[in-house]
Protein backbone atom coordinates (compact mmCIF):
# COMPACT_ATOMS: atom_id res chain seq x y z
CA UNK A 1 0.00 0.00 0.00
CA UNK A 2 0.69 3.73 -0.74
CA UNK A 3 1.23 6.11 2.16
CA UNK A 4 0.97 9.81 1.89
CA UNK A 5 4.34 10.04 3.84
CA UNK A 6 5.64 13.65 3.02
CA UNK A 7 2.99 16.56 2.10
CA UNK A 8 5.45 17.81 -0.62
CA UNK A 9 7.89 16.13 -2.21
CA UNK A 10 10.18 17.41 -5.31
CA UNK A 11 11.42 14.97 -7.85
CA UNK A 12 13.99 16.15 -9.96
CA UNK A 13 15.17 14.94 -13.16
CA UNK A 14 11.43 14.81 -14.45
CA UNK A 15 11.26 14.97 -18.45
CA UNK A 16 13.43 12.17 -18.47
CA UNK A 17 12.36 8.37 -18.53
CA UNK A 18 12.25 7.63 -14.88
CA UNK A 19 10.77 10.97 -14.42
CA UNK A 20 8.32 10.36 -16.64
CA UNK A 21 7.41 6.72 -15.27
CA UNK A 22 6.73 7.57 -11.66
CA UNK A 23 5.23 11.22 -12.25
CA UNK A 24 2.28 9.73 -12.07
CA UNK A 25 2.74 7.12 -9.66
CA UNK A 26 4.30 9.23 -7.05
CA UNK A 27 1.33 11.33 -7.05
CA UNK A 28 -0.22 8.67 -4.29
CA UNK A 29 2.77 9.02 -1.75
CA UNK A 30 2.72 13.20 -1.46
CA UNK A 31 -0.41 16.02 -1.53
CA UNK A 32 1.37 17.95 -3.70
CA UNK A 33 4.25 16.40 -6.61
CA UNK A 34 6.76 19.52 -7.12
CA UNK A 35 8.58 18.39 -10.82
CA UNK A 36 11.78 19.70 -11.58
CA UNK A 37 14.18 19.48 -14.82
CA UNK A 38 16.36 21.68 -16.59
CA UNK A 39 14.22 20.76 -19.76
CA UNK A 40 10.64 21.61 -20.78
CA UNK A 41 8.32 19.10 -18.80
CA UNK A 42 4.71 18.81 -19.42
CA UNK A 43 2.09 21.47 -17.46
CA UNK A 44 1.63 20.86 -13.91
CA UNK A 45 -1.79 18.73 -13.30
CA UNK A 46 -3.51 19.09 -10.02
CA UNK A 47 -1.63 18.36 -7.29
CA UNK A 48 1.48 19.27 -9.60
CA UNK A 49 4.22 22.36 -9.33
CA UNK A 50 6.72 22.19 -11.95
CA UNK A 51 9.46 24.04 -11.54
CA UNK A 52 12.30 24.62 -14.76
CA UNK A 53 15.74 24.74 -13.33
CA UNK A 54 19.58 23.59 -13.69
CA UNK A 55 20.72 21.89 -10.85
CA UNK A 56 24.03 23.51 -11.28
CA UNK A 57 22.50 26.77 -10.53
CA UNK A 58 22.93 27.12 -6.78
CA UNK A 59 20.12 30.01 -6.29
CA UNK A 60 17.19 28.25 -8.75
CA UNK A 61 18.46 24.87 -6.61
CA UNK A 62 17.46 26.73 -3.81
CA UNK A 63 14.16 27.85 -4.78
CA UNK A 64 13.28 24.75 -6.02
CA UNK A 65 13.85 22.70 -2.73
CA UNK A 66 12.12 25.09 -0.60
CA UNK A 67 8.82 23.63 0.71
CA UNK A 68 9.70 20.14 0.07
CA UNK A 69 10.08 17.66 3.05
CA UNK A 70 11.67 14.52 0.92
CA UNK A 71 13.39 14.49 -2.39
CA UNK A 72 13.45 11.67 -5.33
CA UNK A 73 16.37 12.90 -7.16
CA UNK A 74 16.53 11.39 -10.88
CA UNK A 75 17.96 14.66 -12.08
CA UNK A 76 21.36 14.82 -14.11
CA UNK A 77 23.69 13.42 -16.59
CA UNK A 78 22.55 8.97 -16.55
CA UNK A 79 25.14 8.28 -19.25
CA UNK A 80 28.62 7.90 -19.85
CA UNK A 81 29.73 11.33 -21.16
CA UNK A 82 32.74 13.82 -20.85
CA UNK A 83 33.95 15.36 -17.86
CA UNK A 84 32.47 19.20 -18.42
CA UNK A 85 29.08 17.89 -18.49
CA UNK A 86 28.87 15.67 -15.51
CA UNK A 87 31.03 18.00 -13.21
CA UNK A 88 27.91 20.45 -13.97
CA UNK A 89 25.07 18.00 -13.29
CA UNK A 90 26.37 15.15 -11.46
CA UNK A 91 29.01 16.65 -8.81
CA UNK A 92 28.36 20.18 -8.62
CA UNK A 93 24.37 19.48 -9.42
CA UNK A 94 24.46 17.03 -6.09
CA UNK A 95 25.92 19.54 -3.58
CA UNK A 96 23.95 22.13 -4.45
CA UNK A 97 20.75 19.58 -3.77
CA UNK A 98 22.18 18.98 -0.34
CA UNK A 99 22.96 21.94 0.65
CA UNK A 100 19.60 23.10 -0.39
CA UNK A 101 18.04 20.05 1.40
CA UNK A 102 20.46 21.41 4.74
CA UNK A 103 19.41 24.88 4.19
CA UNK A 104 15.65 24.25 3.96
CA UNK A 105 15.36 21.23 6.23
CA UNK A 106 14.94 18.81 4.05
CA UNK A 107 14.86 14.84 6.17
CA UNK A 108 14.66 12.36 3.30
CA UNK A 109 16.70 12.06 -0.24
CA UNK A 110 15.89 9.13 -2.44
CA UNK A 111 19.34 9.48 -4.76
CA UNK A 112 19.17 7.48 -8.06
CA UNK A 113 22.70 6.45 -8.01
CA UNK A 114 23.56 3.41 -10.57
CA UNK A 115 25.07 0.28 -10.68
CA UNK A 116 27.86 1.76 -12.89
CA UNK A 117 29.16 2.43 -9.16
CA UNK A 118 30.08 -0.92 -9.21
CA UNK A 119 30.96 -1.84 -12.65
CA UNK A 120 34.04 -3.05 -12.68
CA UNK A 121 32.98 -6.67 -10.33
CA UNK A 122 32.57 -9.38 -12.61
CA UNK A 123 29.14 -11.22 -13.70
CA UNK A 124 29.98 -13.51 -11.59
CA UNK A 125 30.65 -12.05 -8.42
CA UNK A 126 28.25 -10.88 -6.09
CA UNK A 127 28.47 -7.31 -4.59
CA UNK A 128 26.77 -6.18 -0.96
CA UNK A 129 26.26 -2.62 -0.23
CA UNK A 130 29.74 -3.10 2.10
CA UNK A 131 31.90 -4.00 -1.15
CA UNK A 132 34.35 -1.39 -2.49
CA UNK A 133 32.93 0.78 -5.47
CA UNK A 134 34.42 -0.26 -8.78
CA UNK A 135 33.04 2.72 -10.84
CA UNK A 136 33.18 1.52 -14.71
CA UNK A 137 33.74 5.09 -16.09
CA UNK A 138 33.65 9.35 -15.17
CA UNK A 139 29.43 8.64 -15.11
CA UNK A 140 29.95 5.98 -12.01
CA UNK A 141 32.37 7.69 -10.95
CA UNK A 142 30.17 10.80 -10.23
CA UNK A 143 27.08 8.36 -8.50
CA UNK A 144 30.21 7.24 -6.17
CA UNK A 145 30.78 11.03 -5.55
CA UNK A 146 26.42 11.85 -4.83
CA UNK A 147 26.74 8.41 -2.50
CA UNK A 148 29.57 9.60 -0.64
CA UNK A 149 28.21 13.91 -0.45
CA UNK A 150 25.01 11.81 1.01
CA UNK A 151 26.87 10.19 3.82
CA UNK A 152 28.40 13.01 4.39
CA UNK A 153 24.85 15.21 5.11
CA UNK A 154 23.75 12.34 7.31
CA UNK A 155 26.49 11.78 9.67
CA UNK A 156 26.59 15.98 9.67
CA UNK A 157 23.22 16.67 9.60
CA UNK A 158 20.91 13.80 9.95
CA UNK A 159 19.88 14.00 6.30
CA UNK A 160 18.61 10.22 5.38
CA UNK A 161 19.41 9.08 2.06
CA UNK A 162 18.50 5.63 -0.16
CA UNK A 163 21.22 5.51 -2.33
CA UNK A 164 19.52 3.53 -4.79
CA UNK A 165 22.12 1.62 -7.03
CA UNK A 166 19.57 1.27 -10.01
CA UNK A 167 20.07 -1.34 -12.63
CA UNK A 168 18.31 -0.95 -15.63
CA UNK A 169 15.06 0.39 -15.62
CA UNK A 170 13.24 0.78 -18.44
CA UNK A 171 9.75 -0.42 -19.76
CA UNK A 172 11.52 -4.44 -20.74
CA UNK A 173 15.07 -5.79 -20.92
CA UNK A 174 16.58 -4.81 -24.22
CA UNK A 175 19.83 -7.84 -24.13
CA UNK A 176 21.43 -10.85 -21.81
CA UNK A 177 23.15 -8.49 -19.59
CA UNK A 178 19.72 -6.67 -18.36
CA UNK A 179 17.89 -9.99 -17.57
CA UNK A 180 19.88 -9.63 -14.55
CA UNK A 181 19.66 -5.58 -13.77
CA UNK A 182 16.36 -4.69 -14.54
CA UNK A 183 13.67 -2.78 -12.67
CA UNK A 184 10.32 -2.95 -13.89
CA UNK A 185 8.63 1.00 -13.54
CA UNK A 186 6.30 -0.76 -10.87
CA UNK A 187 9.07 -2.04 -8.70
CA UNK A 188 11.25 1.30 -9.14
CA UNK A 189 7.67 2.49 -7.26
CA UNK A 190 7.85 -0.04 -4.20
CA UNK A 191 11.39 0.61 -4.07
CA UNK A 192 11.39 4.24 -4.01
CA UNK A 193 8.07 3.93 -1.80
CA UNK A 194 9.63 1.69 0.51
CA UNK A 195 12.67 3.84 1.12
CA UNK A 196 10.01 7.13 1.97
CA UNK A 197 7.87 4.94 4.25
CA UNK A 198 10.38 3.14 6.19
CA UNK A 199 10.40 4.42 9.72
CA UNK A 200 14.69 4.83 10.10
CA UNK A 201 16.10 4.80 6.47
CA UNK A 202 19.41 6.48 8.38
CA UNK A 203 21.94 5.96 5.01
CA UNK A 204 21.70 3.12 2.95
CA UNK A 205 22.64 1.44 -0.36
CA UNK A 206 20.17 -1.04 -1.92
CA UNK A 207 20.19 -2.12 -5.31
CA UNK A 208 17.38 -2.02 -7.58
CA UNK A 209 16.28 -4.44 -9.63
CA UNK A 210 13.22 -6.72 -10.49
CA UNK A 211 12.98 -10.15 -8.94
CA UNK A 212 15.09 -11.94 -11.44
CA UNK A 213 16.65 -14.95 -11.53
CA UNK A 214 19.79 -14.26 -12.25
CA UNK A 215 21.51 -11.14 -10.56
CA UNK A 216 24.49 -10.26 -9.16
CA UNK A 217 23.42 -7.49 -6.24
CA UNK A 218 22.85 -8.83 -2.59
CA UNK A 219 20.42 -6.79 -0.72
CA UNK A 220 20.41 -8.24 2.71
CA UNK A 221 21.99 -5.28 4.45
CA UNK A 222 18.99 -3.46 3.31
CA UNK A 223 16.25 -5.67 4.95
CA UNK A 224 15.29 -2.16 7.17
CA UNK A 225 13.87 -0.91 3.94
CA UNK A 226 11.24 -3.48 3.25
CA UNK A 227 11.22 -3.60 -0.71
CA UNK A 228 10.30 -6.63 -1.97
CA UNK A 229 9.58 -6.64 -5.60
CA UNK A 230 6.89 -8.18 -7.49
CA UNK A 231 8.20 -8.49 -11.45
CA UNK A 232 10.92 -10.46 -12.80
CA UNK A 233 12.89 -10.46 -16.08
CA UNK A 234 12.28 -13.93 -16.56
CA UNK A 235 9.25 -13.59 -18.72
CA UNK A 236 11.40 -12.16 -21.07
CA UNK A 237 14.46 -14.30 -21.01
CA UNK A 238 13.21 -16.93 -24.17
CA UNK A 239 12.46 -13.82 -26.72
CA UNK A 240 15.72 -11.94 -25.61
CA UNK A 241 17.89 -15.13 -26.40
CA UNK A 242 15.83 -15.96 -29.47
CA UNK A 243 16.67 -12.23 -30.71
CA UNK A 244 20.66 -11.82 -29.44
CA UNK A 245 23.35 -13.92 -30.19
CA UNK A 246 25.40 -16.20 -27.20
CA UNK A 247 28.01 -14.32 -25.85
CA UNK A 248 31.62 -13.45 -26.54
CA UNK A 249 33.14 -14.49 -23.19
CA UNK A 250 36.66 -12.77 -24.18
CA UNK A 251 34.39 -9.23 -24.20
CA UNK A 252 34.73 -7.00 -21.27
CA UNK A 253 31.07 -5.97 -21.88
CA UNK A 254 30.16 -9.73 -20.77
CA UNK A 255 32.53 -10.20 -18.35
CA UNK A 256 31.90 -6.82 -16.45
CA UNK A 257 28.65 -6.09 -14.44
CA UNK A 258 28.90 -2.70 -16.22
CA UNK A 259 28.37 -4.33 -19.61
CA UNK A 260 29.16 -1.36 -22.13
CA UNK A 261 30.11 1.31 -20.28
CA UNK A 262 32.83 -0.48 -19.08
CA UNK A 263 34.87 -0.01 -22.65
CA UNK A 264 33.41 3.63 -23.13
CA UNK A 265 36.64 5.86 -23.85
CA UNK A 266 38.75 7.92 -23.37
CA UNK A 267 37.93 9.32 -20.08
P1 LIG B 1 17.31 10.53 -18.29
O1 LIG B 1 18.59 10.96 -18.92
O2 LIG B 1 16.19 10.11 -19.16
O3 LIG B 1 16.79 11.69 -17.30
C1 LIG B 1 17.66 12.52 -16.60
C2 LIG B 1 17.04 13.90 -16.57
O4 LIG B 1 17.94 14.78 -15.87
C3 LIG B 1 16.81 14.50 -17.96
O5 LIG B 1 15.46 14.85 -18.14
C4 LIG B 1 17.72 15.72 -17.98
O6 LIG B 1 17.16 16.83 -18.69
C5 LIG B 1 17.89 16.03 -16.51
N1 LIG B 1 19.13 16.78 -16.29
C6 LIG B 1 20.35 16.54 -16.84
N2 LIG B 1 21.22 17.50 -16.47
C7 LIG B 1 20.53 18.36 -15.67
C8 LIG B 1 20.87 19.55 -14.99
N3 LIG B 1 22.10 20.07 -15.07
N4 LIG B 1 19.92 20.16 -14.28
C9 LIG B 1 18.66 19.65 -14.19
N5 LIG B 1 18.27 18.53 -14.81
C10 LIG B 1 19.21 17.89 -15.55
O7 LIG B 1 17.69 9.36 -17.27
P2 LIG B 1 16.74 8.27 -16.58
O8 LIG B 1 16.92 7.00 -17.27
O9 LIG B 1 15.39 8.85 -16.41
O10 LIG B 1 17.45 8.15 -15.17
C11 LIG B 1 17.07 8.94 -14.07
C12 LIG B 1 18.16 8.84 -13.00
O11 LIG B 1 18.33 7.49 -12.62
C13 LIG B 1 19.52 9.34 -13.47
O12 LIG B 1 20.15 10.02 -12.41
C14 LIG B 1 20.28 8.07 -13.79
O13 LIG B 1 21.67 8.23 -13.62
C15 LIG B 1 19.67 7.10 -12.79
N6 LIG B 1 19.73 5.73 -13.28
C16 LIG B 1 18.88 5.31 -14.26
C17 LIG B 1 18.91 4.01 -14.70
C18 LIG B 1 17.95 3.48 -15.73
O14 LIG B 1 18.04 2.29 -16.04
N7 LIG B 1 17.01 4.27 -16.26
C19 LIG B 1 19.92 3.06 -14.18
C20 LIG B 1 20.78 3.61 -13.17
C21 LIG B 1 20.66 4.90 -12.74
C1 LIG C 1 22.50 3.48 -16.03
O1 LIG C 1 23.05 3.96 -15.05
C2 LIG C 1 21.87 4.33 -17.05
O2 LIG C 1 21.30 5.49 -16.49
C3 LIG C 1 20.81 3.60 -17.88
O3 LIG C 1 20.55 4.40 -19.04
C4 LIG C 1 21.30 2.22 -18.29
O4 LIG C 1 22.40 2.35 -19.14
C5 LIG C 1 21.69 1.44 -17.05
O5 LIG C 1 22.61 2.15 -16.25
C6 LIG C 1 22.29 0.08 -17.36
O6 LIG C 1 23.37 -0.21 -16.88
O7 LIG C 1 21.65 -0.69 -18.07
Amino acid sequence: MTIRTHPRILMTGAAGGLGQAMRSRLAANCEVLRLSDVSPMADAQAGEEVVQADLSDMPAVQKMVDGCQAIVHFGGISVEQPWAPILQANIIGAYNLYEAARVHGVQRVIFASSNHVMGFYRQNEVVDALSPPRPDGLYGLSKAFGEDLSRLYFDRYGIETACVRIGSSFPEPRDRRMLATWLSYDDLHRLITACLTTPVLGHSIIYGTSDNSVGWYDNHLAKHIGFRPQDSSDVFREAIYAKTSAPDLDDPAVQFQGGGFVKIGPL
